[in-house]
This record gives structure tokens, sequence and C-alpha cells, in this order.
């Protein structure tokens, strides 16, 4: 196998076209100028350096071509690009950046710069230089870095088991490796057209979306944040082809399309009836709402499960039965299987097991986190934790083995995470926080507390004080002020009990 590789962002696309790759606002940008900005970008990164080394270069930003041209010119110039989340909290903005030892940060050009001004004064404590795009886009031109695949490209940080994020390592190989099985699997086309509404610091949006599409040549029309109106008049009007989202967000579109008046509900499904393809992903489709899409739409939602440390693993076909309730079967280049409690592989149909997925898709390392990295691989399988079954060879996601788990809208969460900030908070004597089944978000994060004698509580409170501390979907959907929690006989919180209440 070749092991190094110019990314030039990637090898596949063909720039010399003339052809959009990017609608951002009222502009466009077509290949030929995506790739220019990018190889200004990367060479006024590179500054007097002839390759960056690994450098943690952090970004905060909405999709935008800012975006765009960040990451891939991160990547070219050899660099870990480390996107943040825009909607974090500045003590989650600050753990980041000190875990994954970040050095410099790039800002959006038409960021609004009252947004930016705490991360300003957060960098300036922390020594850490904050660039603007316009400030590195240089007008010499330099030679990129030959870049081994093995390098290192991209750190996410993934809430989880832990109680503090762990930043996802993965390499050049593993992206590309990640972005080639979809295309083939999902047959991604040039004159593809897809919106990208989805937060830029996961796989969802960076890997499914952004990176599939300008692999293949293909259109993105960014936005900013899930804007409904736009969106849906974009699909009225005939701008997409493609459709990839969380199930929450079919959920609302669904209450939107209720509400409005039937020539334009029409209008709008016949939208998404004659796109190619509608997927849903990031947390499980109910079956109810897989059936809803398809009656109101006429479109077969095509499931498909990942994770940030794997990318997809397994997915519905394109062609071919796509079943309800099912995630399908293991990609092209994936290898999945199921583990019995006892560490053996299950052979056959309709026993529960827990996935473990091998290939070049599975991320490098935990960053920093040696022992967290071991810990989540057996035998060369990386661990993911989700419980499924296999029927007539598709896959059935059953559960997660841990309860502190939990997916809001797509996003997961750390239970734990959370009950370390609230307990924090001065009326807090103990806590526990668990997701409990919602229409909506899948899961709700609902918080159990105990509070200090002679203290009070309301919910409204506490979200208020939760807003400087954490990102708003963490926020406590529901609180519940109990006497005491059920504790087992060891101390533990039963939070099985939790969900009983
Ligand atoms: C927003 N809110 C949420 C929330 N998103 N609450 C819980 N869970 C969420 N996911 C809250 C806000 O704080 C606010 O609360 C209220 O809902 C309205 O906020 P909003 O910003 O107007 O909501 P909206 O724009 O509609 O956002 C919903 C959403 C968003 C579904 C578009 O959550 C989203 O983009 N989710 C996708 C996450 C994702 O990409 N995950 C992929 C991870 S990768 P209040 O109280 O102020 O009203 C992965 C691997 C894989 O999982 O397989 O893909
Ligand atoms: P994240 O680490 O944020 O990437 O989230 C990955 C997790 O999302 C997986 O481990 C699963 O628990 C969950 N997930 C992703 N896709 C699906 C799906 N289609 N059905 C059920 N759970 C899913």
């Amino acid at each position: 196998m070749d092991t190094t590789t110019n990314l030039r962002p990637f090898p596949a696309i063909n720039y010399s076209n003339n052809k959009v790759a990017l609608n951002d606002g009222a502009a466009q940008w077509t290949y030929t100028e995506l790739r220019q900005r990018i190889d200004r970008f990367a060479s006024g990164l590179l500054g007097k350096q002839t390759d960056l080394k690994e450098e943690r270069i952090a970004f905060f930003m909405p999709a935008s071509v800012d975006y765009a041209t960040t990451l891939l010119g991160i990547w070219r110039a050899g660099g870990i690009a480390v996107p943040l989340n825009i909607a974090a909290a500045m003590p989650e903005i600050e753990y980041a950046l000190s875990c994954a030892k970040v050095t410099r940060i790039v800002v959006g050009i038409s960021s609004p710069a009252e947004s930016l001004t705490p991360l300003y004064s957060l960098c300036r404590g922390l020594g850490i230089t904050v660039v603007n795009v316009s400030e590195l886009l240089s007008d010499k031109i330099l030679v990129m870095p030959e870049l081994n695949i093995g390098r290192r490209a991209m750190m996410l940080f993934t809430s989880g088991t832990t109680n503090k994020p762990k930043g996802v390592v993965t390499t050049h190989n593993n992206i590309r490796a990640q972005i080639t099985t979809l295309l083939e699997a999902w047959n991604w086309q040039e004159n593809d057209s897809i919106p990208l509404f989805l937060p830029l610091h996961h796989i969802h949006g960076i890997i499914n979306v952004l990176c599939c599409a300008l692999w293949i040549g293909a259109r993105v029309t960014l936005f900013p944040r899930f804007d409904m109106g736009q969106i849906l008049t974009g699909v009225e009007d005939r701008d997409y082809n493609v459709f990839m989202a969380v199930p929450t967000i079919y959920v609302k579109i669904i209450g939107e399309l209720e509400k409005l008046p039937e020539p334009r509900r029409k209008r709008i499904c016949a939208g998404f009836k004659d796109m190619r393809l509608n997927i849903s992903g990031s947390a499980a489709c109910p079956v109810k709402l897989y059936n809803q899409w398809k009656e109101l739409t006429g479109q077969t939602l095509l499931e498909r499960y990942g994770m940030t440390e794997i990318g997809m693993g397994i997915s519905n076909p394109y062609l071919g039965e796509r079943r309800a309730g099912s995630v399908g079967v293991p990609l092209p280049g994936v290898e999945v299987a199921l583990f019995d409690d006892a560490g053996n592989i299950i052979e056959g149909d309709d026993s529960p097991g827990e996935i473990r997925v091998r290939g070049e898709n599975v991320f490098l390392e935990y960053w920093d986190n040696v022992q967290a990295t071991e810990d989540s691989f057996i035998d060369g399988w990386f661990c993911t934790g989700d419980v499924a079954l296999r029927e007539s060879g598709y896959y059935r996601i059953m559960g997660r083995s841990s309860v502190d788990i939990i997916k809001s809208g797509g996003y997961k969460l750390s239970a734990l995470e959370i009950e370390g900030t609230l307990l924090t908070h001065d009326s807090v004597a103990e806590c526990a926080v668990i997701g409990v089944e919602d229409e909506t978000w899948g899961e709700a994060v609902t918080a159990f507390v105990v509070l200090k004698p002679e203290h009070s509580l309301e919910h409204a409170a506490l979200k208020k004080w939760c807003e400087t501390r954490m990102s708003p979907y963490k926020i406590p959907k529901h609180l519940r002020v109990l006497e005491s929690l059920p504790r087992n006989a060891m101390g533990k919180v039963m939070k099985p009990e939790l969900k009983k209440l």
C-alpha cells in the first residue's frame, strides 16, 4: 500500500473545474476557488515551517467556507484539526484546549465580534493565540508537506463513561476509510447536492456530509444552524437530492409540516420524495418515525449506525431492503461482530451481544490517554458498548451497556459529566442524572437531586445557573428533588430505579 498521500485536500476531487462546491449564504465557492483558498490558508498556517508536524490547531466557527478552508488547510499542512463546539460553555472549551494542548485557534472572518469576546479572554489567560482566517490567507503559496497516511489528522471530543470528554484521534487513513466506504455504499455522485445544518464538531456533519460531498465533487449548502424555514424552502425549491439528519430533526420537520397550509406542505413533501436519499442516524430511529416519514413523503429512510471512534459501521442498503428499526449490515471494509459476555463471537442470529468493530475506519487513540485506549480494545476489536442482535443478517440495536450515556437529539452526553457540574451547585448535596425516553429528543436529560438542608431549587433557576457551565443541550430538561437517592448495598445509585420514577 502507498503510505504517503499528498492530501490536496482530497485526492479524488477534480479541482480544475468550476463546479460549485459550497453555498455559504449569498456566496458561492467553486472547487477551483476553494482549492486556491485552502492553499493560501495552509501556506499562512505554515509560515516559516515546512510541516505543522501534528500541531493541534483548534477552530471555532459555524459551517462556512472558512470552516471548510480551515479543516482542509490544517490537514494539508500536516496539523491536527480540533473543531470546537461553538455552543459550548467556556469551561468546556477550556478543558478541550488544555487537554489537546492547542497552540493556535482560528476564528471565522464573519464571526460577530461579541460572540468571540469570552473566547479571546479565555485564550489570553491560557496563552493561546487566536487568529482570524483573513490573517492566514497568504499570497505566497508554499510547497505542502508529504504526509504519511498514518499521520494524526483530527481530534473530536466525545462524552461517555468517564466524567470528562475524551479526545478521539483519527489519522488521514482513518478519515479516508470512513469517507470512501460511504461514497460506495450510498452511491455518492458528483451531481449530488446536500444541505449541511448539523453541528460541525461531530462526525455526522464533518465526515458523512461535508467530507463525503467534497471528496466526490458534490455541492454543499451551509447553514450555521438548523434553520427550519430556510431548509424547507430549499427542499421545496428542489435545491437538494440528498438529506442527512438525526431522528430529532425528522420529528421536528414532521411537526412543522403538520402546521403548514396543505399546498405548501405538499410541495415540500414532494421535494423530499424526489430526492434520491434521506438518511437518519446518530440515534435510534423509532419505527413510528420511519413509517410517518414514508407516509408523508414517500421516502424510505435509510438508517445507519456509527460512532465518533469508528465513523460509520453499519448501514441499511442503498439498493435493497431498508428495514424499519434496524441499522442494516456492515459497511464495505468494516468488520463487525457481536460478542457474548464470555468474550466469544456470536455466530448466529437472534442472540444479543456487544458490537465490536475492526477496520481502517477505526480511530487511532484517545488523546493522551493510553489506559482508556487500551481498555477500549480487545484483541484488536474496538468495543463500542452498544448491544445489538442480528435478524437474518440485519443488525438491530438493543441498547447500551452503560446507563451513564445519554443520547439527546443525536448528541452523546455523559451523565457523570453533568452530575459533576451539578454537584458544584451550592444547594446540591447529591445528584444522579439519567436519560428519560422522549418523543422529540430520544432521551431527555433528567436530574434527580438531594438538596442541602434549608436549601430550595427551582428548575428555571437551575437552568439559568447551568448556562455558563455546560452546552445548552446538556442542561437538564427535568428536575426532581428527592429526600434521598435509591442506593444499593454498596452505596451506588440505582439508576434503573430512578427511571421507574
Ligand atoms: C437543542 N436543544 C437540545 C438539543 N438541541 N436539548 C437537548 N438535546 C439536544 N440535542 C435545546 C436548546 O438548548 C434549547 O433549549 C431548545 O432545545 C431549542 O434549541 P434550538 O437550538 O432552537 O434547537 P434546534 O436548533 O432545533 O436543535 C435541535 C437539533 C440539534 C436536533 C437540530 O440538537 C442538533 O443539531 N443535533 C444533532 C447533533 C449531532 O450532529 N450529533 C451527531 C454526533 S456524531 P431551551 O431550554 O433554551 O429552549 C454521532 C455518530 C453518528 O452520533 O452515528 O452519527
Ligand atoms: P457518538 O459517540 O456521539 O458518535 O455517538 C455514537 C453512539 O450513537 C453509538 O455508540 C450509538 O449508541 C448511537 N447511535 C448512532 N447511530 C445509531 C442508530 N442508528 N441507532 C441507535 N443508536 C445509534
